[in-house]
């Protein structure tokens, strides 16, 4: 199958509705090496060992997308998405007309959970609607803004190696927000913010907890944090908490986040509903760009503010998560997490995004733009 390397070309592609037709849905799994690893309260993450998904048509042009497996937050692993991108989705979308995105949409949803594998498929077929209509996908889907703004989370560490690792990422891209990794004890969560806080004193600064914390960590450290100005609480305790959730709304002036709590447009609704989030985390590499698109007018529409969240994706992940949050006013306005492909020791694309001044633009290229080194997913992939 021959990738298109025709990406700068503009003018629409010649072929009639209809005609170009998907004829596979590949997964091939593969593993990059970190610089700096993932630390998070819910889990680590020693290697990108993640999904390369490639939605091939008889028009010769492919669709791509980054799947990266959190068994802790969803229950996919690497071999589950590469099984069910390969077998149940590739055999849902075989024979399509790329085009249609709702129809695709709605056989991808016939398979229950998935939402990491699911997510990057619709991710592929929108690069694919991309490259086949010669329009970047933040064009296609809104094209709100010109560029967004970038914040970088900060992964655990000791408190003067999270406010060196903020430090270097302000000084070298000029970024400014930044996501702490929080749900250790109290005393060493506060430890950290604040060492953050003393070395960039105009910082902007959230926090996430992934989960971590009981009830009573929560409050020992969710009260100082508040004091130390963090903007929002990302995921304090369980999410099966409700009572405990609802009571730390509550307490706090600062919101909480729904991340974990946010996986899919219905949990979005019952998260919502249930009164304790007053952010939701949107992130691509779960609900692609379709899904991603409901959950954003569902928060419009209940008043919620959306910050784009990221699953420490890869270069390709954080193309996607940029052209989303540049197409529509409510992301284009949030900074969102897409510096944190830079924590990898190597990519699989050529070029990567460029974040300068804090900020990064969409690619201009049809689809995603995205041009995967051959060589290198030789060198990383699993499955060869
Ligand atoms: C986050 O916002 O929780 C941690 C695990 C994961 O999948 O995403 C990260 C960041
Ligand atoms: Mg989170």
């Amino acid at each position: 199958m021959r990738l298109s390397t025709e990406l700068r070309t503009t003018e629409p592609l010649q072929v009639a509705d209809g005609m170009v037709r998907i004829t596979a849905v590949e997964a091939i799994p593969f593993r990059v090496p970190y610089r700096v690893a993932p630390r998070f309260a819910s889990g680590s993450v020693e290697a990108a060992d993640n999904v390369l998904v490639r939605v091939h048509t008889d028009a010769g042009l492919v669709g791509q997308a980054e799947a990266q497996p959190r068994p802790y937050t969803y229950g996919e692993t690497q071999a589950s998405i590469v099984e069910i991108v390969g077998g149940e989705l590739n055999a849902a979308l075989t024979g399509l007309d790329p085009l249609r995105v709702e129809l695709i949409a709605s056989r991808c949803a016939a398979v229950a959970g998935n939402y990491v594998a699911r997510g990057a498929v619709d991710l592929a077929v929108w690069d694919l609607v991309g490259q086949l209509l010669r329009r970047p996908c933040h064009m296609l889907l809104g094209g709100f803004a010109d560029d967004v703004a970038a914040a970088h989370m900060v992964s655990f560490d000791e408190p003067a190696a999270m406010a060196d690792e903020a430090t270097a990422m302000s000084e070298r891209l000029g970024v400014r927000t930044f996501k702490v990794k929080v749900g250790r004890a109290p005393s060493l969560d506060v430890a950290a913010v604040r060492a953050i806080r003393e070395a960039l004193p105009d910082a902007d600064l959230y926090v996430d907890a992934n989960r971590g914390w009981s009830y009573e960590d929560a409050v020992r450290a969710g009260d100082e944090l508040g004091e130390l100005g963090v903007r929002t609480i990302e995921e304090p305790i369980a999410i099966e908490d409700r009572a405990g959730r609802l009571r730390l709304a509550e307490r706090w002036t600062v919101p909480l986040a729904g991340d974990e709590s946010c996986i899919s447009l219905a949990h979005v609704d019952r998260a919502i509903d249930e009164g304790a989030i007053g952010v939701v985390s949107i992130k691509t590499a779960r609900t692609g760009f379709t899904e991603s698109r409901r959950i954003l007018d569902l928060c419009l529409a209940r008043n919620v503010l959306v910050i784009m969240g990221s699953q420490y994706e890869g270069a390709i992940g954080a193309t996607a998560t940029i052209a989303f949050a540049a197409a529509f006013a409510a992301t284009a306005d949030e900074p969102a997490e897409i510096t944190n492909f830079l924590d990898l020791a190597d990519d699989l694309v050529i070029t990567v995004p460029a974040i300068r001044d804090g900020r990064a633009a969409p690619s201009r290229a049809p689809g995603l733009g995205l041009e995967v080194d051959e060589e290198r997913l030789a060198r990383y992939r699993l499955d060869r």
